[in-house]
């Protein structure tokens, strides 16, 4: 099994973040920051289908994993970011058992599931398909996340599934489903979270989430979650620029009024 998807497995704290710059410079300046993956974010960026895999090869330069969050729950979309070599995939939005069931079967080799066989560069463009078939079910991660008031609603029979490691929450789309947007809704989006950590970790799932800044993550972390996506390098370039420009500007004032 990968380190990756056993640390995850076991539960083990892994911080990480988004990457939603389409080019292989920024994912190896977010490699090297110390993240333990990153997540290749197809659903909301504008990162296209062959940029990809050239974005998993600058993360393998650093050793680090990179996932894939798919745009959907389109199986064709789970086998190309698979078949490019990424360390697992981040499926969106699975409100049903059903749904989860799906994104085993697309993620999974015989006889867990149905993915297809192709010469891609996980198997090294064809010359070492038995290798991967023999590696690739221990290997790679299956996330999904729960991110509706259906999915919440069924969040006891979403993490009963075989072959799900994970249940990611998206607390985004959650506060906008379960209508608790804003520092109003904060107390029935924390419950709600709480909610789908204990019903999956009591099916022996991991739990991970989005955090949009680390001022929580050690509350997160004590109610059992353990997989954490830290903003993504947009959110940061942004930030970082922020204070340094608020910081110069602020100086430049003071040396004016001196
Ligand atoms: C959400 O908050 O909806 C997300 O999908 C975050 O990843
Ligand atoms: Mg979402």
């Amino acid at each position: 099994m990968s380190y990756f998807r056993r640390h995850c497995i076991e539960q083990k704290l892994l911080v990480g973040t988004f990457a939603a710059i389409p080019h292989p410079v920024a994912i190896e300046v977010t490699a090297a920051s110390g993240v333990d993956f990153l997540c290749i974010d197809w659903e909301h960026s504008q990162i296209s289908r062959d940029r990809i895999e050239d974005l998993i090869r600058a993360a393998d330069v650093h050793r680090v994993p990179a996932m894939v969050r798919v745009p959907g729950h389109a199986a064709e979309d789970i086998a190309a970011a698979l078949d490019a070599g990424a360390a697992g995939v981040l499926v969106p939005r699975v409100s049903t058992a059903e749904q989860a069931r799906a994104a085993v079967k697309a993620t999974r080799y015989p006889p867990l599931g149905a993915r297809g066989v192709g010469p891609g560069r996980a198997a090294a463009y064809g010359y070492r398909i038995p290798d991967y078939l023999a590696k690739a079910n221990a290997e790679l991660l299956l996330a999904i996340q729960v991110e509706t008031a259906e999915g919440l609603a069924n969040i006891a029979e979403i993490a009963a599934v075989d072959g799900v490691d994970l249940i990611f929450i998206g607390p985004g789309d959650l506060s906008v489903s379960i209508d608790a947007m804003g520092p109003t809704g904060k107390d029935r989006l924390d419950a709600a979270i709480r909610s789908i950590t204990t019903t999956a970790l009591s099916a022996r799932r991991a739990v991970g989430i989005f955090r949009p800044s680390a001022d929580d993550v050690g509350v997160w972390s004590q109610a059992g979650i353990s997989f954490f996506v830290l903003a993504s390098d947009t959110m940061f370039l942004g930030a970082g620029l922020a204070v340094g420009v608020d910081a110069a500007k602020q100086g430049k004032h003071a040396a004016k009024t001196e």
